[in-house]
């Protein structure tokens, strides 16, 4: 086991061998904020993204957030207004606050389903 661990350290240090599997997973977003980083694992699909809000309405629970490139839903960088999952999203969103955010699309809609404030 040790060994094992050893070894696949050392290829990733190498950078020679994991060029084919760094083009291979050039979907995974790095915001930068994370520093427990695991190369080979796939972390695209719980990353949280960087953000602001721009707007909350509460009586239609939509944040508005001002965002950059949201890789596991394909969207570009945008400001625009999405769903909050529930109470407890709607309630961390703040005019004008930074966030890390979650967005996912669930049955077609754009939907937050995790904000913290930065
Ligand atoms: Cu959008």
């Amino acid at each position: 086991m040790k060994k094992l661990i050893t070894y696949s350290l050392g290829a990733s240090l190498a950078f020679g061998v994991p060029l084919a599997v760094h083009a291979a997973d050039s979907n995974n977003m790095n915001m930068g904020g994370n520093t427990n980083s695991t190369p080979s694992t796939r972390s695209t699909d719980t990353a949280l993204a960087d953000g602001v809000v721009r707007k909350v309405d509460q009586s239609s629970g939509m944040v508005t957030i001002e965002h950059g490139e949201l890789k596991n839903v394909g969207m570009p960088p945008m400001t625009m207004a999405y769903k909050a999952k529930d109470a407890t999203v709607l309630k961390q969103a703040k005019e004008g606050g930074k966030v890390k955010f979650r967005l996912e699309n669930l049955n077609g809609t754009y939907t937050i389903t995790s904000l913290k404030k930065q």
